[in-house]
């Protein structure tokens, strides 16, 4: 059976109640896994109190600042769980952004912050918070992120978060294969369209996502506890022989081709 307890797990990427990360939680809270949680502050203190009251029933014993921009701030989010914790087991990366106007129009015209930011928001972070959580995975552990088939094929819009990910899904092999030495495992879940926050923002994703439903072999979309179920699987000793590899939740949308046809 699924079992996490005496698992500690930091997870990141929480925004509100349709995040991956928030559907990650319950799962891992779900096999016994002890929390803890990250939010990106803003001045009004608005997100801080908006998580907080989000993750309150899974008791969450951390719950931090942490803005991977912010050298200072992944610092201190790691001395914590050194004082607080001692150990981590688990970590869920389910951070990206890129700007607005670099996910439309032309992918030639992104520029040089634009590519800049998203590749160090959405791809270093993994790399930075990894590199932070070495020392203070003393029992191995398992690291889990969040991609997007827009890493393996040209998908209309993604455009530069579709480098960040070739890039983060690059990272997980290499993190894996340094990783595993210590018992860590790297792995990422590739997720089909799902409406959160990020994915709302963007124009045209209720036309993908009807797309998906008329196209995936389960002829609809993946929901944010099925992806909270692989990451607790991949979290778990289910998942000991597995790292370094790309999961595909996507209701199978990413073994169709001839889309247009049926
Ligand atoms: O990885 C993502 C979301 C990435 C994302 C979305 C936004 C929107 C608002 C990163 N940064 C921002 N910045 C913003 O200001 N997805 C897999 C969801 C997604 O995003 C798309 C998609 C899909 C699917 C963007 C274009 C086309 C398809």
């Amino acid at each position: 059976m699924l079992n996490l307890s005496g698992k500690n797990a930091l997870v990141t990427g929480i925004a509100n109640n349709r995040s991956i990360a928030w559907g990650i939680a319950q799962q891992l809270h779900k096999a016994g896994a002890n929390l803890g949680i990250t939010y990106l502050p803003d001045e009004k203190g608005k997100m801080e109190k908006k998580v907080a009251e989000l993750v309150e029933p899974l008791n969450p014993s951390l719950f931090l600042p942490c803005n991977v921009e912010n050298d200072e701030q992944i610092k201190s989010t790691f001395e914590t769980i050194s004082q607080k914790w001692g150990k981590i087991d688990i970590l869920i990366h389910c951070l990206a952004f890129a700007n607005r106007d670099d996910l439309t129009g032309d992918f030639s015209q992104t520029s040089r912050s634009g590519f800049n930011k998203a590749l160090e928001v959405s791809t270093y972070s993994l790399v930075q918070l990894s590199g932070a959580a070495k020392p203070l995975m003393t029992e191995g552990g398992s690291i889990v992120t969040l991609t997007y088939l827009g890493a393996v094929r040209a998908i209309p819009n993604y455009n530069i978060m579709g480098v960040a990910k070739a890039g983060l899904e690059a990272s997980v092999r290499y993190l894996a294969a340094e990783l595993g030495q210590q018992n860590i495992r790297v792995n990422g879940i590739s997720a089909g369209p799902i409406r959160t926050l990020a994915s709302s923002a963007v124009g045209g994703i209720l036309d993908m996502i009807h797309h998906v439903e008329q196209v995936a072999p389960l002829r609809r979309t993946v929901t944010q506890l099925e992806v909270g179920n692989t990451a607790a699987f991949l979290c778990s000793d289910l998942a000991s022989g597995i790292t370094g590899q790309i999961l595909y939740v996507d209701a199978g949308y990413e073994i169709m081709g001839m889309c247009a046809i049926r």
